[in-house]
């Protein structure tokens, strides 16, 4: 079988969704291109409100910032940067189109799906962004145009999905995947992507 030529596009959405009662959100996302790589970010500030939303504002101002650094290497960065702020969860990944390939970091209460074939779950290494980090071991995984990423924060309850789910369209997903598991206890953030072009 020979590839597929035709290189994939990152089809990118989001969803977040404040604590009742804050007016700052804790949880934030973030995507944006480096070359011909894609940058996503999701993140969760610790606990809610004001010092949370600033925690996670931080982190991503940091990584956003190294262009040309690995995800790891970017999170290492933030964590000895985020000492001042109560510390943050985070995953962070680079999608690389015509490898076909997501290198993946994730630290703390953050958890990932490549939902593929078979189901590809990572969770955040034990850690919190901001209170030292032990090494960071990222992840290399390979990707088809018909796969599917989805990374939340624990303010949904686990995400599984239906085989089919890849031909949603990733905005009309996330915002599916917060009506269906997001919690009321906690701030919320689901970030989707799709590669069919
Ligand atoms: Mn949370």
């Amino acid at each position: 079988m020979s590839p597929d030529p035709v290189i994939p596009i990152p089809r990118i959405a989001a969803a977040t969704r404040v604590y009742p009662g804050e007016t700052a959100c804790g949880d934030l996302v973030a995507w944006w291109q480096e070359g011909d790589a894609t940058f996503a970010c999701i993140v969760d500030g610790l606990g809610h409100g004001p010092d949370a939303h600033h925690a996670a504002r931080s982190l991503l101002a940091l990584v956003e910032g190294q262009v040309g650094l690995e995800p790891a290497q970017r999170l290492a960065t933030a964590d000895r940067a985020m000492r001042h702020t109560r510390g943050a969860a985070a995953a962070l990944v680079r999608i690389d189109p015509a490898a076909r390939t997501i290198t993946t970091a994730a630290v703390g209460n953050i958890q990932g799906a490549l939902f593929a074939a078979r189901t590809l779950r990572f969770d955040g290494m034990p850690g919190i962004v901001g209170a030292g980090l032990r090494p960071l071991k990222p992840l290399v995984v390979p990707f088809t145009a018909a796969d599917i990423l989805v990374l939340w924060t624990d303010g949904l309850r686990p995400v599984d999905l239906e085989p089919d789910a890849a031909r949603a369209d990733p905005e009309r997903l996330a915002a599916d995947l917060m009506a269906s598991h997001g919690r009321q206890s906690d701030d919320c953030g689901v970030l989707c992507v799709a590669f069919r072009a």
